[in-house]
């Protein structure tokens, strides 16, 4: 077999192999075809990216002048502007995603992500009081923000490079250094941002790139170097990484699962109801912490809109990333297949009615060898079963009918989960009432997943603790000191 291209930690400004020769095969989940292997990391490889993290921060990174640590942020922004291509295909080809995704969604966000948190940090300032002192004389309180210091960043495979941008772009604006360990399934654009730093002149250990699974992971939270950790990824790996960094008392901001619910009331335009919703369920073959694996349908609405989504999600086309008729990509790997073709076997012997799918596709030529799965209705279950209690992660979710607006409201919130929620009316009262009763970070009405990159992201409940987005993220990465001086 011809030597395969290796996906290399990126350390002190620096490509390197794992020490311990360490690599795993990286699949195209379209075609099942191995086209590379990435280096994996341990505690070695965290170690040293750690160190160079810190001493960047002591060194040229943290005697920069905020003004010069924006304008090469702007820098890395028009260099992933600059090889919009090669990070849309390889974007595409790691995840399976349709290239079109990829290019409308995925890749934009990266420079957009960086040139917001190179702006916004600039309006950041600080607080001051002047205090006349009981015996005479005045004090002069005022904030600084300093850096908290070196951020972990850990990402999952879904929007490999979306939400790494997310994270990296607001630690660096305040000054922080990170070191970033993206999901060994999905190696390929953190590699090129890598490239993009190198090649823009960011210092090295500024930004400090280590591939690997789990144990890379656990190494970054327990590491003595690092101050604060941004994950994103399953809540059951939220809950160990709070365990793993308690005794350092790390800063953390976690942003998990969902089992997001979306409430269609029969006064709602259908049109865009049923576009939204197919939307939100199917996006990235479900593979999106926002999607919607819910749907409340009220009752006179339930019939119509139940058969145009099953017609609607039967239709969708599955294929390769680079065919531009492909509307549905392949989920990331065989073993997430085999959980979502799982919990499409839990929900029939819950008793679930499959409207349409459940099983998997078989396609011809090199897509036969791709993790592809139906897109699935389901109906008939209550919303205490496993199918209803549990994300999927999937192109899938369980249509229900309802009666009244407190019983919607009621069923939406029957859940551990709480991240988002997509409420479908033209009643402005009750698209204000629904919202605030909604136990959720997010609510989109009339609308879904439509982005504000300065409003607050997050979840409550099991779906993750703090806020990213705007102020928010750049708050994360700041130390506010206090400094009092008596005149
Ligand atoms: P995951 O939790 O398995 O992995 C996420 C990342 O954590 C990967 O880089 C992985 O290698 C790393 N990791 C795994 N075990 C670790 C450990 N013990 N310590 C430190 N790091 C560890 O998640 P996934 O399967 O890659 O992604 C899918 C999940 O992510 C879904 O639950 C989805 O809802 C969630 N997600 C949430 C959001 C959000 O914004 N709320 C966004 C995307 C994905
Ligand atoms: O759009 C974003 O900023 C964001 N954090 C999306 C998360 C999607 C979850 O899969």
């Amino acid at each position: 077999m011809p030597d395969l291209p290796l996906f290399r930690h990126y350390i002190d400004g620096s490509f390197q192999p794992s020490r311990s020769g360490q690599r795993a095969p990286v699949r195209a989940p379209a075609t099942g075809e191995t086209y590379a292997e990435v280096a994996l990391g341990g505690a070695s490889e965290v170690d040293a990216a750690a160190r160079a993290a810190k001493a960047a921060l002591r060194g040229a990174w943290g005697s920069m002048s905020p003004d010069q640590r924006w304008d090469l942020l702007e820098r890395v922004a028009d260099g992933i502007e600059a090889r919009f291509d090669d990070f849309a295909r390889a974007e595409s080809r790691d995840t399976g995603k349709p290239l079109s995704l990829a290019r409308a969604v995925d890749v934009p966000r990266a420079p957009a992500n960086f040139q917001n948190y190179a702006r916004l940090a600039r309006s950041v300032g600080g607080d001051a009081w002047e205090q006349h002192l009981a015996g005479g004389g005045r004090a002069l309180h005022y904030t600084r923000h300093r850096p908290v210091g070196v951020v972990g960043v850990i990402v999952p495979w879904n929007l490999p490079l979306l939400l790494l941008t997310w994270k990296v772009a607001p630690a660096l604006a305040m000054g922080n250094t990170v070191v970033a360990k993206p999901s060994e399934e999905t190696p390929a654009t953190a590699t090129l941002l890598a490239e993009v730093f190198d090649r823009v002149g960011v210092p090295p250990g500024v930004f400090n790139v280590v591939h690997g699974a789990a144990q890379a992971g656990e190494a970054l939270v327990s590491h003595a170097e690092v101050a604060a950790i941004t994950f994103t990824g399953s809540t059951a790996t939220g809950q160990r990484i709070q365990a793993a960094s308690a005794p350092g008392l790390r800063k953390l901001s976690f942003e998990l699962g969902g089992k997001n619910p979306s409430l269609v009331f029969a006064d709602a335009d259908f049109d865009a109801a049923l576009e939204g919703t197919v939307r939100s369920v199917f996006t990235n073959c479900g593979q999106v912490c926002l999607c919607s694996e819910r749907v409340y349908v009220e009752a006179p609405m339930y019939d119509r809109f139940v058969e145009a989504l099953v017609a609607r999600a039967k239709a969708l086309r599955p294929g390769l990333p680079d065919d531009p008729t492909t509307q549905l990509g392949p989920l990331i790997s065989e073993e997430h297949r085999r959980k979502v073709l799982g919990a499409y076997e839990r929900a029939r012997a819950e008793g679930a009615q499959v409207l349409c799918g459940g099983g998997a596709p078989r396609l011809a030529g090199p897509a036969a060898g791709g993790t592809f799965v139906e897109p699935t209705v389901l109906a008939g279950l209550s919303d205490a079963s496993d199918t209803n209690q549990h994300e999927i992660f999937g192109p899938v979710c369980h249509v229900a009918p309802f009666s009244t607006e407190a019983e919607a409201l009621q069923r939406a919130n029957e859940t551990r989960y709480g991240l988002c929620a997509a409420i479908w009316t033209r009643d402005l009262s009750r698209a204000h009432r629904v919202a605030a009763g909604i136990e959720a970070g997010i609510v989109w009405v009339n609308t879904w997943n439509l982005r504000e990159l300065r409003a607050p992201f997050g979840g409550v409940k099991l779906s993750g603790s703090g806020r990213e987005g705007g102020l928010w993220s750049l708050k994360f990465g700041t130390e506010t000191q206090a400094v009092s001086i008596r005149l």
